[in-house]
């Protein structure tokens, strides 16, 4: 067995890998459609079993579907290193978004079974269930769970927009393990992800040396007006859903801009009858705000939640609203942030320090251990989006700093 320092990953091997997985759930325009816990997310499920399996790693699931894929080490006294992200997808999503985090953490894994070379502690990967939350809100549901955030029950019971729900979901596709949530302890956590923002592109960096995640919550609302004749209906008489919506999507966005660099968005809408003729009597839609500062964040609902109900009342339609998720700003370990500083470092990559916009597993595994995350750039910061796109450089750059971290965090445990 060596004991190499600089161990290099393999930047095609896993480019090659990225591109046989995105098939799962491929779309036309390059992207991936790949919902959580959908026939697609089972066929990414079971590839990415057998390739940990083929390496000698032990694959556990547990009983929301997360996934754990352990390589022994020297000591196995000692809990692993884990290195985890996500391998579902938003509905128009990209190659890389979460698969990146996955698939860099299998390269690596196959780079230190290449070379034989053997950690301290054991090392694992983790495929965190539902992390975008786009089918079955909230996000980063089970990696919440795994934090104590959620109950397995809640989990279970959450439905996606047909009513199905993520329990008979789970079961339907056979990742409804055995084996309770939390069992399967680590001791570090090293998350890579493309930056899905434009900071690291725009100032020439491969690596975004992460500090924390901004603070998130998620509200939903509906608006009750009247479903009426668009023909013989007096403007003044209606009770016009759609109309009432419009204006307090607006009133959202100005309160995201009322508070820079916070953001504030309206992404999911159904309008109802939806019919051309027939004034809309009834519209849902979805609420997210998102600041670094838990004190702003306040302010941002208070605003929020004073502008809509006088948008109601000026156009006599009914409103109901509530927070469905808060995710408070998270900070990163330092010891784990130092770790992957001097990972980029001795790969020789420009890094810059910064926190996320975006949220990630990371975010809740924080809470039970130390936890960073690595960053690379996407083109044109472009995320969320079937056009998202990076190199295969630096996707091999994300993958040799991960490998990097994790083994200088190991050699500090012999
Ligand atoms: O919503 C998020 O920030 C993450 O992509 N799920
Ligand atoms: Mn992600
Ligand atoms: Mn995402």
């Amino acid at each position: 067995m060596t004991s190499k320092t600089n161990l290099t990953i393999n930047p095609q091997r896993l480019w090659d890998a990225l591109m046989e997985t995105a098939k799962f759930g491929g779309t036309p325009k390059g992207g991936i459609k790949r919902l959580t816990v959908s026939d697609e997310d089972k066929k990414v499920r079971d590839w990415f079993k057998a390739e940990c399996e083929k390496l000698g790693c032990k694959v556990q699931v547990d009983s929301v579907g997360n996934m754990f894929a352990t390589r022994p080490g020297k000591n196995n006294a000692l809990l692993p290193i884990a290195m985890g992200s996500h391998l579902d997808t938003q509905p128009t999503g990209g190659k890389f978004d979460g698969v990146l985090g996955v698939l860099g953490a299998l390269e690596a894994m196959r780079t230190l079974v290449d070379m034989g070379y053997e950690t301290n502690a054991p090392v694992m990967i983790v495929n965190w269930t539902n992390e975008e939350g786009s089918r079955f809100a909230p996000a980063m549901l089970c990696s919440g769970v795994y934090a104590g955030v959620f109950t397995p029950d809640y989990a279970y019971s959450r439905a996606d927009r047909d009513g199905i729900t993520l329990g008979d979901e789970l079961k339907r596709i056979g990742y409804l393990g055995s084996e309770p949530v939390g069992s399967h302890k680590f001791q570090a956590m090293f998350e890579l992800h493309i930056e899905q923002g434009p900071i690291l592109e725009a100032e020439d960096k491969m690596i975004g040396v992460v500090t924390g995640v901004q603070g998130m919550r998620w509200y939903e609302v509906t608006v009750r007006g009247q479903e009426s004749h668009t023909g013989a209906t007096p403007m003044g008489l209606r009770k016009n859903a759609l109309l009432a919506s419009a204006r307090m999507i607006e009133a959202i966005h100005q309160v995201g801009m009322a508070h820079l660099p916070g953001v504030a968005s309206v992404g999911l809408i159904e309008n109802r009858p939806n019919s051309r003729n027939v004034v809309p009597g009834e519209v849902f839609f979805t609420v997210d705000l998102r600041h670094p500062d838990e004190s702003v964040l306040d302010k941002m609902e208070a605003e929020y939640r004073a502008a809509l109900p006088k948008i109601a009342a000026e156009l006599n339609v009914e409103l109901e609203e509530k927070c469905i998720w808060k995710s408070p700003a998270v900070k990163f370990a330092a010891p784990l942030i130092e770790c992957v500083r001097k990972g980029a470092q001795q790969a020789g990559y420009r890094m810059r320090e910064m926190a996320s916009g975006a949220g990630h597993d990371a975010a809740y595994i924080a809470r039970v251990a130390p936890t960073t995350m690595i960053f690379v750039p996407c083109l044109g910061g472009i995320s969320h989006n079937e056009a998202e796109s990076t190199t295969l450089e630096e996707c091999g750059a994300g993958s040799q700093v991960l490998l990097n971290a994790v083994l200088d965090y190991d050699r500090a445990l012999a």
